[in-house]
């Protein structure tokens, strides 16, 4: 694979239908994830769990980037193959989180991530690894007074200056501002926040002179909160995602690829197939979903080997629905055999 430009790293990795595995997660969250199948999160179940996911079938043709967490990259599997080499086997190119978490601003509970402060020296040993691109999560609560300006301000300039540094060590930014699901907030609060999120990000991102074209946005969808009581249908989803998405997004970034913020597997399926069945951008429409790719993996894992085989189909499965729904071909019968 002869990759040489920003461009075709980021056109490459959403290619065809192709999406992200988010498997980025941080040892905190990997233990809770693993603490729900009550298997104990040390360093080798770690990488036990991720060798299994990067060795899976679907991960060729479905899977075109990984996002690693700076543990994972180092990690070599159990046959001593760099777990680096088992995803550029499988046709997908490595990238890594570099944020380094979120920091409380101000006194309702917003925060901001951090992460600036040697970044350029870590850049320059994650190329020497092998990344191709990067990511950074910021995230946008809606609640009493939230999101604030100065949070969604602070956040994005954040995104922009890390963005334009990952630019200049010859890797593809990944920008993620995600609005959270968490609350009883309607559809239409979420709309707001997700556009005045984005609004800030794209202009940040030109004041810092950042190449759109070598950029893939990771956004959320535009939903109901989770605990609100009249939750918004498919259709209703798709179209203000889109709308929102259509008025502030450059026509000329090449991928857009959602994250999934806790939405069940089948519903972030189905949300992104419905807005590729509807048309009208000239971006890529696909995914990079940690929890809607690896839930049902994970639960037929359980950490025992003897699981490998049924939780490696689970998350080609996946792989492969998501692909589908990338092209706008997915159907709720597929999910049935
Ligand atoms: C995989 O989880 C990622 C890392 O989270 P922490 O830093 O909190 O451990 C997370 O950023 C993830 O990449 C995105 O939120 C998308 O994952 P979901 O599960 O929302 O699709």
């Amino acid at each position: 694979m002869s990759l040489n430009t920003l461009e075709e790293i980021a056109t490459y990795i959403v290619s065809n239908g192709k999406g992200i595995l988010a498997a980025d997660e941080s040892n905190p969250t990997c233990g809770k994830r693993f603490d729900s199948i009550g298997v104990e999160s040390t360093e080798d179940n770690r990488r036990d769990y991720r060798e299994m996911l990067f060795r899976s079938s679907g991960m060729k043709d479905n899977i075109g980037g990984v996002i690693l967490f700076d543990e994972t990259i180092r990690q070599v599997a159990k046959d001593g193959t760099p777990l680096v080499d088992l995803i550029t086997n499988q046709g997908a190119l490595p990238g890594i989180k570099v944020d380094k978490g979120l920091q409380p601003i101000g006194d309702l509970g917003e925060t901001v991530t951090v992460g600036l402060d040697g970044l350029d020296e870590r850049l320059k040993e994650y190329v020497s690894m092998g990344a191709k691109f990067t990511k950074w999560r910021a995230v946008i609560k809606i609640g009493d007074g939230m999101p604030t300006d100065e949070c969604i301000d602070a956040n994005m300039k954040a995104l922009a200056d890390y963005a334009k540094l990952v630019q200049d060590n010859g890797m593809v930014p990944m920008v993620e501002p995600e609005v959270l699901m968490d609350g009883n907030h309607s559809i239409d609060d979420c709309y707001k926040a997700s556009d005045k999120s984005l609004k800030s990000l794209f202009d940040h991102l030109k004041n810092n002179g950042v190449n759109i074209k070598g950029t893939i946005l990771k956004p959320n969808m535009v939903t109901s909160g989770s605990d609100c009581s009249s939750q918004a249908g498919i259709d209703e989803v798709a179209r203000k995602t889109l709308d929102c998405l259509l008025a502030n997004v450059p026509a000329e970034l090449p991928g857009i690829t959602f994250l999934s913020g806790g939405q069940s597997d089948i519903l972030a399926t189905a949300h992104l197939d419905a807005m590729n069945k509807i048309g009208g951008f000239q971006w890529k429409l696909s995914f990079s979903y940690g929890r809607a790719l690896q839930a049902a993996a994970l639960k037929a894992w359980m950490g025992k080997s003897e699981n490998i085989f049924i939780s490696q189909d689970a998350l080609s499965h996946r792989a492969k629905m998501n692909k589908l729904a990338s092209l706008g071909q997915w159907d709720q019968e597929l999910e049935d055999v």
